[in-house]
């Protein structure tokens, strides 16, 4: 019995350090150690020792089953280091390589053109002023001068939610709602989303943006509103960019105008981009009529002031010379790209 194990155990170590790989090892152990393995098959005939003889036989096989599993133990350990250093050899990290760029998105047109919008006001001296884009009927037509029966009222194609709640139709609220406020002088830019009820083409849609203006202060005239713009239109479309004001008509400005810009590509000669005029409308403007500084709050013999309106895509289209409004709410990643 005493030479059958030493035999059991000489055989396993041999097996034992042959192994090469994890599931090798595992096999030894049930080979030797297993229910139906060697060991346990010598256990097995412990009824044929003689009685006197077990405990020692018994003390023999356990010492035998302690050392198979010492070697077994050792052996896994080592080859689980061998394992782990050569997987550090493979996996060598080259902390000199240049790291993955992130794919960093940018603005979008129309918020490039509103950024830079601001900054020239900004400059100015103006304050950037926001506010709701659902508004009472009251501050989107009337206290700007767009009574019941006015036709603008249907120009504008307004989204009604109900008989005195209306989608903007411009951002006048927001610098109505300042002048109530009746803190004075007033030098505001209100940027914005508006809604109207318009069939979506190529320089339409029912929903877009705007940039309004206001100044209020003792003695603002035409003058301080034509300086204004000029400055605006030059730093928006070159020093060389001339300004040209018509008669137009608002209801809340009085007087009122139209601005055209000489255009930026041909220098004012005439080309395809300006349809041979050299010109190119970008905003409107005017004088506060005193009937919106009344019912706004204000005296209109001790203030005057200036507001004028533009077209947040319109300038954008301008700018990059995109031909279609469209493009800009599509999100196509290829044509974004470009900006
Ligand atoms: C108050 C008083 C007056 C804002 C103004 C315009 C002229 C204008 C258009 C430009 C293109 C709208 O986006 S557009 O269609 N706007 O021409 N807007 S004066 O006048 C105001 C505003 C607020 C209290």
């Amino acid at each position: 019995m005493k030479e059958k194990l030493e035999q059991i155990k000489a055989e396993a170590t041999v097996q034992i350090q042959a192994a090469d790989i994890p599931e090798k090892l595992n096999d030894v152990r049930v080979k030797f150690l297993g229910k139906k393995g060697e060991l346990t098959a010598v256990l097995k005939g412990m009824k044929d020792v003689a009685p006197e003889d077990r405990p020692k036989i018994g003390q023999l096989v356990n010492d035998t089953r302690a050392a198979i599993e010492e070697m077994l133990e050792e052996r896994k350990m080592k080859m689980e280091r061998a394992i782990r250093e050569q997987k550090m050899k493979e996996e060598v990290i080259d902390v000199t390589l240049p790291s993955r760029k992130n794919l960093m998105g940018h603005r979008h047109p129309n918020t490039i053109a509103q950024e830079e919008v601001e900054r020239i006001f900004v400059g100015m001296g103006y304050e950037v002023v926001e506010g709701p884009e659902v508004e009472y009927d009251e501050y989107n037509f009337e206290k700007l001068n767009i009574p019941a029966d006015h036709p603008a009222k249907d120009e504008q194609d307004t989204f009604y939610i109900n008989k005195e709640i209306v989608l903007r139709t411009q951002t006048s609220p927001v610098q109505a709602r300042v002048m109530e406020q009746g803190k004075l002088p007033i030098r505001i830019i209100s940027p914005g989303r508006v809604f109207r009820s318009d069939e979506v083409d190529a320089t339409h849609s029912p929903s877009f943006h705007q940039i309004e203006g206001l100044v209020i202060d003792k003695n603002i005239s035409f003058a301080d509103l034509k300086g204004t713009l000029e400055v605006f239109a030059k730093e928006l479309f070159g020093p060389d960019t001339k300004t040209k004001f018509r008669p137009h008509h608002f209801p809340f400005t009085e007087p009122s105008a139209e601005v055209d810009v000489s255009c930026f590509k041909c220098g004012g000669k005439g080309c395809r981009f300006c349809k041979g005029s050299g010109w190119i409308e970008i905003l409107g403007c005017g004088m506060v009529h005193p009937h919106v500084l009344e019912m706004c709050g204000i005296d209109p013999k001790e203030y005057t002031g200036f507001a004028f309106g533009v077209g947040l895509e319109r300038i954008a289209l301008l700018k990059y010379e995109i031909d279609d409004m469209r493009l800009l709410y599509e999100n196509d990643i290829r044509f974004l790209k470009q900006f």
